[in-house]
C-alpha cells in the first residue's frame, strides 16, 4: 500500500461535488452507485444500513504517523455520502475509546499497512485495498458496458489488482495479468479465465480495458492508448504518463481515496445486512 501524501488528498473535501460530476460523465453513475455495485447490492437495499451508521474516524500515530488532512478527507467523503461521522480529538487507543463513548457504531482507522472500517456490533470489517479494487473494477465495467467475454488487462496483482480480477471474472470477462513480481503472477497460474503475461506490453496488447494497480508511474503510455481504451487507475502514484493522461482524460477513472472509501462503506454494510439477516433467521 502506497502511503498517501497530504498533497494527494488536500483537495478531496472541496472537490467532492465535482468528483461526483466527473464520475457521472465518465461512467454514467455516481460514487455510491458504483460502490454499491462493487458490493454486489443495490443502493436502495443499502440505504437504511448507511443511515444507521455513525463512524468514529480515529487518527493513528503508529509507524510514519499522521498524514495531515487524512482524517478530514475521510470525514469529507463519508459526509458527502450522507453518513454520520466525526474525527476524534484523541489518537490511537484513547481515540478509539473516545469514539465509542461518543456513540460510534463503526471505527475508521489506518496505519501504514492496513486501512480498515470496523463494525463494532458484528466485528465485520472492510479493507481499503480490497474495496478499492472492487470499486474501480465496478467503475470500469460501467464505463465499458458489458465486460462479458472481453479481456481486461490488469497491471499489478497485489490486493487491489486481485480484488479487481475476482470482480472481472464474476462478470464473465477474461483477465490478462502482469506484475514484475514473479511470485504474485505464479500464484494466479492455472486460475480459470486468467492469462498470465510476461510483460506489461503483452498484457496491454490483449485488451482495450486496462486496470492499473501498480505503484509505478509510467506503466501506461500514450502509445498504449486509443480513443477506445478505457482505464481504471487506482494505483498511486498514477501509473499513466502525463501526456497519456492529458490526451485521454475522458477515458480514465482515477482518484486517491474516494471510490475506495465509498466501497468500504457499501461492502461493510452489504456484509452486515447479510450477517444480521442470517442471525435473525437463527433467532426466530
Ligand atoms: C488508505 C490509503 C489509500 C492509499 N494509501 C493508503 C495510505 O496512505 N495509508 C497510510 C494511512 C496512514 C494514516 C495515518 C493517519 O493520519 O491516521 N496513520
Amino acid at each position: 500500500m502506497t502511503r498517501l501524501l497530504t498533497s494527494d488528498i488536500e483537495k478531496i473535501v472541496e472537490r467532492m461535488a465535482l468528483h461526483e460530476k466527473e464520475l457521472q460523465v465518465l461512467t454514467g453513475n455516481g460514487m455510491v452507485t458504483i460502490a454499491a455495485d462493487a458490493a454486489g447490492v443495490s443502493v436502495r437495499s443499502l440505504f437504511p444500513w448507511m443511515q444507521g451508521m455513525r463512524v468514529g474516524i480515529v487518527p493513528v500515530t503508529t509507524g510514519l504517523g499522521i498524514i495531515n488532512g487524512f482524517s478530514a478527507a475521510i470525514e469529507g467523503i463519508l459526509d458527502f455520502m450522507g453518513i454520520d461521522c466525526f474525527v476524534t480529538e484523541q489518537t490511537d487507543v484513547a481515540g478509539m475509546i473516545e469514539a465509542v463513548n461518543n456513540g460510534a457504531q463503526q471505527l475508521f482507522m489506518a496505519d501504514d499497512v492496513t486501512c480498515s472500517l470496523l463494525d463494532l456490533k458484528t466485528s465485520l470489517s472492510a479493507d481499503n485495498s480490497i474495496c478499492t479494487g472492487k470499486g474501480f473494477a465496478a467503475a470500469l465495467a460501467m464505463k465499458s458496458g458489458s465486460l462479458k467475454d472481453k479481456v481486461v488487462s490488469v497491471l499489478g496483482v497485489g490486493p487491489v489488482g486481485c480484488a479487481a480480477i475476482e470482480y472481472f471474472l464474476s462478470k464473465g470477462a477474461k483477465v490478462a495479468v502482469y506484475d514484475k513480481d514473479a511470485d504474485r503472477l505464479e500464484a494466479l497460474q492455472g486460475k480459470d479465465g486468467v492469462i498470465i503475461c510476461q510483460s506489461r506490453h503483452a498484457a496491454l496488447a490483449l485488451g482495450q480495458h486496462y486496470f492499473e494497480a501498480t505503484t509505478a508511474s509510467d506503466t501506461i503510455t500514450l502509445a498504449d492508448m486509443s480513443a477506445d481504451t478505457f482505464v481504471a487507475a487506482p494505483g498511486m502514484p498514477l501509473g499513466i504518463t502525463q501526456e497519456a493522461f492529458e490526451q485521454y482524460q475522458a477515458n480514465i477513472i482515477h482518484d486517491t481515496l474516494e471510490i475506495g472509501v465509498a466501497s468500504m462503506v457499501t461492502c461493510l454494510m452489504a456484509e452486515k445486512a447479510a450477517f444480521m439477516q442470517k442471525h435473525q433467521q437463527f433467532a426466530s
